[in-house]
């Protein structure tokens, strides 16, 4: 019989037991939550989806080094990123190697990467270990969105273990959220991503903290493709650029930015500091990495490039393309809410209709979209009245959506047809730079 034949289909565990398994292994602090927690009720059809025997989730926290996440040389958060990334893999593995001995069935997704690139662009990691940390009561999310531990604030990565066990007790979320509310994660970041009311610009972050990861890199190889000869390659990406490339390939992606993290002064043990001399946590954290010399990676047009070239003078802005392809009709529409711009939606009051059409599908994909005081609301189905509507085959508005065809020649194809004013339509592309 092989040891998986072995296992029990399901065995209850104390809390305080697999805590203290947890810490021997290696963890900074841990907690767990059953699957019912009210918590967990947007995340369970994707537990279940990924592994359905699970009954529990242990969430683990392994802490970083501060003054390496806040140095402006990334190469030395990097490397802190990287080092504790392994260690919080590392004790998920040894923490199911132990359980698994007991003859307990449980199931380590990664930290992070590697993910399911066939899922990309859509959803692609197995699961969300914030969400799971918030129930297990080991922090909330700060403005910034990452989860902030009451003792070791920000500086700590996570994973997941889930469990087909029932624990005998399942955690409660922190009655209190350690951030502070004093902005400094807002007036870090050189792309605007955070904004101060608990906003995030998921693209502006992508596009220059992830330069070099998943579409930030197939960027890159078009760019080489693309180059007509060394010339117009050095004309696109610069020696440094790269090297950096280069860099990311052989030890671990770099991330560009990640100033959000580096400056929060929240949690127990960070906090001394700042509240005994702000002015000092300000001059010496954060003054640094707003004054660096660097490269900003943002798409023209968007509210990113704006944020950079006003607040930022000093660093070089570069202009790079939109990577978030959409695969599918519906990816394109969800992907809405994380690409749209306010900036250029300034003024715009309208409901759009989409109806696509995908090959050898019955009915059409259909959804409104409405783009009101700078906020966009998508829905499916064909609601209210509609200022425009797009009636399209969804694989040539796709390819016009990408910049891969233009959209004259699919209008006379009638591949495209577009009701109501063109300007309406034109002012909607503009709130999704390319
Ligand atoms: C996707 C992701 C990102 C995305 C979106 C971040 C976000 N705010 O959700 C990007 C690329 C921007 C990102 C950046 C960073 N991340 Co990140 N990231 C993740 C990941 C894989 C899942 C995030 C998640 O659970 N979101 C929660 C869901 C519930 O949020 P949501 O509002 O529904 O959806 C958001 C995203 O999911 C995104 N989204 C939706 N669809 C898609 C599709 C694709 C392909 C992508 C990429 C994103 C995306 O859109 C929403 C944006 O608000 C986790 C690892 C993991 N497996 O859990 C790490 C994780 C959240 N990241 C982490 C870190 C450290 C970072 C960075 C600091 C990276 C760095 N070292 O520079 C920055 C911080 C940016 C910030 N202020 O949030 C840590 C956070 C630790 C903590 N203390 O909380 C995690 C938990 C990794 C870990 N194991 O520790 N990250
Ligand atoms: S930097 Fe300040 S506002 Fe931002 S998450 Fe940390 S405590 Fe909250």
């Amino acid at each position: 019989m092989s040891p998986v034949e072995t296992l029990s289909p399901v065995l209850h565990l104390g809390a305080a037991e697999l805590r203290q398994l947890a810490l021997a292994a290696g963890a900074d602090d841990t907690g767990c939550v059953r699957l019912d927690h009210p918590g967990l009720d947007d995340q369970r059809a994707d537990i279940l989806g990924f592994y359905p025997r699970t009954r529990s989730l242990l969430s683990i926290v392994c802490r970083m080094n501060r003054e390496p996440i806040r140095t402006p040389a990334r190469s030395v958060a990097n490397s802190e990123f990287h080092r504790t990334g392994e260690w919080v893999n590392e004790v998920a593995h040894r923490i199911v190697a132990a359980l698994e001995r007991r003859g307990i069935r449980a199931i380590n997704p990664p930290m992070g990467f590697p993910m399911e690139a066939d899922r990309w662009p859509d959803k692609m990691w197995v699961i969300s270990h914030k969400p799971v940390a918030v129930a297990a009561g080991l922090g909330r999310m700060g403005i910034h969105r990452n989860v902030i531990h009451p003792k070791f604030g920000n500086f700590i990565l996570l994973a997941t273990v889930l469990l087909e066990a029932d624990v005998d007790e399942s955690a409660k979320p922190l009655d209190f959220s350690p951030c502070l509310n004093c902005m400094l994660c807002v007036a870090a970041c050189p792309v605007g991503a955070v904004k101060p009311d608990g906003g995030f610009d998921f693209s502006a972050c992508y596009h220059h903290n992830y330069r070099e990861f998943m579409g930030g890199f197939g960027d890159w190889v078009e760019q080489v493709a693309e180059s007509r000869n060394r010339a117009d390659y050095r004309r696109r990406v610069t020696p440094a650029e790269t090297v950096s490339m280069w860099q990311s390939l052989g030890f671990g992606p770099n991330y560009k930015a990640a100033y959000c993290l580096a400056v929060c002064p929240a949690g127990e043990d960070v906090i001394a500091a700042y509240r005994t001399d702000k002015g000092r946590h300000v001059r010496e954290v954060v003054k640094p990495l707003q004054e660096k010399t660097e490269p900003v990676y943002v798409i023209r047009g968007s509210d990113a490039e704006a944020h950079v070239k006003k607040r930022y003078p000093h660093k070089q802005v570069r202009p790079i393309r939109n990577n978030l392809y959409a695969a599918s009709a519906r990816s394109l529409l969800r992907g809405m809410r994380l690409t749209f711009q306010s900036g250029p939606a300034a003024g715009l009051d309208a409901t759009f209709h989409f109806i696509l059409q995908e090959e050898g599908k019955l009915v059409p994909v259909e959804a409104t979209v409405g783009i009101r005081q700078q906020k966009i609301t998508v829905r499916e189905g064909l609601h209210e009245k509609a200022d425009v509507t797009v009636r399209a085959d969804a694989e040539t508005w796709l390819r016009f959506v990408r910049g891969d065809t233009g959209i004259v020649g699919a209008l006379l194809r009638r591949k495209v047809r577009v009701s109501g004013p063109i300007r309406l339509l034109q002012a909607f592309g503009r709130c999704f730079p390319k």
